[in-house]
């Protein structure tokens, strides 16, 4: 995007650029109005012993959280205390937030809400090619491609600039397939849409591989040169007879004949995954079904071809490399791995031995909030998980059992309206930094004006509050105000207790070693990370300014960036890609007579995840004012209901209530509904907390439902 200060105010225009075309979504159009808009946080927020949310100092406001944490964490130990992080923060916060949570807090428990987006595509990825990056090649590619298959992915609604790329491929002659219970807008546009059971796009895709091999399209050349542990994969497709799939998932085993030939007989072919096949309680399997297609048909490291996982949040791709997960050190190191524990404790100046161990992922985490066993306190940064985590009334519960909750956010999100202390920060446009699109491209993020009176950035945040847990001096600098004129002020100690028990964190964290600086952040992240999988050391904010984004790896600065990965080689111990059997199993619940239909959720054009933001920008709430429940009118003339009527959704777990959305283009078996919406029409208060064994991922797109008349 292009950012005007035009007399003050600032304007969001779309900037040509290989990966958007000069296309921007409503949501970019309409992003500067929140900047000022009335709703934003300008000063901290503490909880007064009568229950409400009062303007409170800074200072005041930390010295709460800090001393809270700390009495927490001597009272319960180090793990006591829990961070929840977002993809939408830069790669600099990222990285600083899940060092305040291994080096200033102790605390091995930091997840964040990636783990509901890309984690299972992220786990078969890493386990198939050893590296997990969206797309391992340009998103230009796409418009090359022959034959491109979407899984579960509706880029119409959700990544509109991106539908760009597949009109050039569609104006080229090339073949677009999509794969959805839904006729989405991007279905449309589709010559061949399949319309699967939700929960059954494993079974899909073994079926066109079993076809694929059937018919003789298999790349045998590149399987025994470029892979190993096809055979195992062989045996498991043969008993995926296409009449049997096409009983499971609906979809008719002509269909499945023609996406495998499509595929298979292209000379150039994609495969790209969403949320669609990937949050399920099978998507780690249900991806590595798909990448088992790819290889098998040789695509991976093709020109124009190849498997990817499209891409969430602003920072989604960034966000998941630099230590914000349970298991993760920079890099996209392992925190269990010696190696990375003594490279990363290098840089950070501590002894390897005192970085935390793993913690658990995000929805294991907020269920633990508040019981015996789990943290007591938790600091979120950048998500809104009373909306957006599944089973949510059962994790607003949770929330709500904490002995301190902190909330750092620009705006009253519904998570910020439950915690003790609200901190309002800096947005987008207040800071400089960088971020990492799905093609593992660095890009910059520019700061246009200084965050407002009041507001701080998420990094002097963690900086000061750093500082006090440290007892020591408070940085020299703050954002908000000119620099102490003694830069060694020392805050009053908080009184240790007589006899600490040995689990007491030792203070020790000098504050420079949480610099406020991004870019003296992002120079430490390119150390932290250098040798690792995702290799920052060769990106420098010049180097990104000058050739329009760094493609990762990028080890030496004066050596070439990666735009396009698996050429000859795969980053595994072999160098080459591994094949994974996967078998299908139902989902985590199956119907039944008292909850006979299928429910699955998803996002709309207009809105943007738990919606905090552009529920309060007036031109996206005026095209999307409310949630909805869509249904077949088929299934809606069973359950008497009309267009407009309220119904109600109702699960084992609790249910919501919104207007009814006739539409023929959805299976009559499924009800959908998009999870913006608090309150009555809160989708997860529906949705199950099945897990993904393998990466932890919520199965937010299936559970067995009731739907009736409200
Ligand atoms: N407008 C808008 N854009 C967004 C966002 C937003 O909130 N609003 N969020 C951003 C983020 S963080 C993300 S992760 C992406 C998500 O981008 P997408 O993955 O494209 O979005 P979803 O709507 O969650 O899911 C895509 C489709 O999956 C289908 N689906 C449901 N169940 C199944 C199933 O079992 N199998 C298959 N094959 N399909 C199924 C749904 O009908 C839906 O059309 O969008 C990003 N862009
Ligand atoms: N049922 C269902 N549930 C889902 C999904 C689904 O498909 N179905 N999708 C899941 C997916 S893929 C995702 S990504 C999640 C997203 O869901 P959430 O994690 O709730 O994401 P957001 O709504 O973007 O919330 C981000 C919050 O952080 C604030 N914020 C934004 N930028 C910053 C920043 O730089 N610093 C700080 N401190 N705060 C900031 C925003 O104001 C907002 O309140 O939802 C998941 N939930
Ligand atoms: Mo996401």
């Amino acid at each position: 995007m292009i950012l005007r200060d035009t007399d003050g105010r600032i304007e969001v225009r779309p900037r040509e650029f290989p990966t958007n075309r000069g296309g921007l979504c409503q949501k970019g159009w309409t992003a500067a109005e929140l900047l000022d808009h009335p709703d934003r946080l300008t000063t901290p927020l503490v909880r007064d012993p009568s229950g409400t949310l009062r303007p409170a100092s800074w200072d005041v406001a930390l010295d709460r959280i800090a001393d809270g944490l700390r009495t927490i964490q001597r009272a319960h130990g180090r793990d006591a205390v829990a961070v929840f992080g977002g993809g939408g923060l830069t790669n600099e916060k990222a990285y600083a937030l899940g060092k305040f949570a291994r080096v200033a807090l102790r605390t091995r428990h930091i997840d964040y809400n990636g783990r509901w987006c890309m984690s299972s595509a992220a786990a078969a990825g890493l386990r198939a090619f050893g590296v997990d990056r969206g797309l391992p090649f340009p998103l230009t590619d796409l418009g090359r491609t022959g034959t491109l298959l979407l899984v579960g992915a509706n880029p119409a609604e959700t990544m509109p600039p991106l539908m760009r790329h597949v009109t050039d491929q569609r104006a080229r002659g090339g073949r677009l397939i999509v794969v959805d219970p839904r006729l989405t807008a991007t279905a449309r546009q589709a010559d061949l849409h399949l319309q699967p059971l939700p929960g059954t796009d494993l079974a899909v895709a073994n079926a066109l591989l079993h076809i694929a091999l059937t018919e003789g399209l298999i790349d045998r050349e590149y399987v025994a040169t470029r892979t190993e542990g096809f055979d195992a994969v062989r045996r498991t497709v043969a008993g995926y007879w296409p009449a049997e799939v096409e009983r499971l998932s609906g979809v008719p085993v002509a269909d499945l004949e023609a996406t495998a030939r499509a595929l298979g007989t292209a000379d150039s072919a994609m495969i790209l995954t969403a949320r669609g096949a990937e949050q399920h309680a099978k998507g780690v399997d249900t991806v590595s079904a798909y990448v088992n297609l790819a290889l098998a048909l040789g695509l991976p490291g093709r020109p124009h071809s190849g498997y990817g996982c499209l891409t969430g949040q602003g920072n989604g791709q960034g966000g998941r490399e630099h230590g914000q997960k349970s298991d993760q050190l920079p890099g996209y190191r392992k925190i269990d791995d010696p190696a990375a524990r003594a490279h990363v404790a290098g840089v950070w100046g501590v002894d390897p031995a005192e970085l935390p161990g793993p913690g658990v992922p995000a929805y294991q985490l907020l269920d633990s909030l508040g019981t015996p066993d789990g943290p007591r306190a938790l600091l979120v940064f950048g998500s809104n998980p009373v909306v957006s985590a599944p089973r949510a009334a059962r994790v607003e519960s949770r929330l709500r059992g904490l002995d301190l909750l902190v909330v750092a956010d620009f705006l009253r999100s519904e998570t910020a309206e439950l915690a003790d202390v609200v901190l309002p920060v800096a947005q987008w446009a207040e800071e400089d930094g960088t971020m990492t699109n799905l093609e593992g491209r660095v890009l910059r993020r520019r700061a246009l004006r200084p965050p407002p009176p009041g507001v701080r950035t998420d990094l002097t945040v963690l900086a000061e509050l750093a500082a006090r847990l440290d007892d020591a001096p408070v940085p020299a600098t703050t954002p908000d105000g000119p620099a102490p004129t003694t830069p060694t002020t020392t805050r009053p100690a908080v009184p240790a207790p007589r006899t600490p028990p040995d689990h007491v964190p030792a203070p020790r964290t000098a504050p420079d070693r949480f610099p406020t600086d991004p870019r003296v952040v992002f120079a430490e992240l390119r150390r932290a990370s250098a040798g690792g999988v995702a290799d920052y050391a060769g990106v420098s904010w010049d180097r990104i300014e000058s050739a329009d984004g760094v493609f990762w790896p990028c080890p030496d600065p004066d050596g070439p960036d990666s735009p396009r990965l698996f050429a000859d080689t795969f980053p595994t111990p072999s160098g080459r890609a591994r094949f994974h059997a996967v078998q299908h199993r139902p989902a985590a619940e199956e119907v039944c007579a008292d909850y006979p239909l299928h429910f699955t959720t998803g996002r709309v054009l207009a809105q943007y995840q738990s919606g905090a933001q552009t529920r309060r920008v007036a031109a996206l709430h005026r095209a999307a004012p409310h949630g909805f429940v869509e249904l077949h009118p088929d299934l809606a003339d069973r359950l008497g209901v009309a267009e407009g009527d309220e119904v109600r959704v109702a699960s084992r777990r609790g249910e919501l209530r919104a207007p009814a959305r006739l539409s023929p283009t959805i299976r009559p078996d499924t009800v959908f509904a998009p999870f913006h919406w608090p309150g009555a029409a809160r989708a997860n208060s529906v949705t199950n907390d099945a897990l993904d064994p393998v990466s932890g991922m919520p199965e937010f797109k299936i559970c067995a439902v009731r739907v009736e008349r409200a």
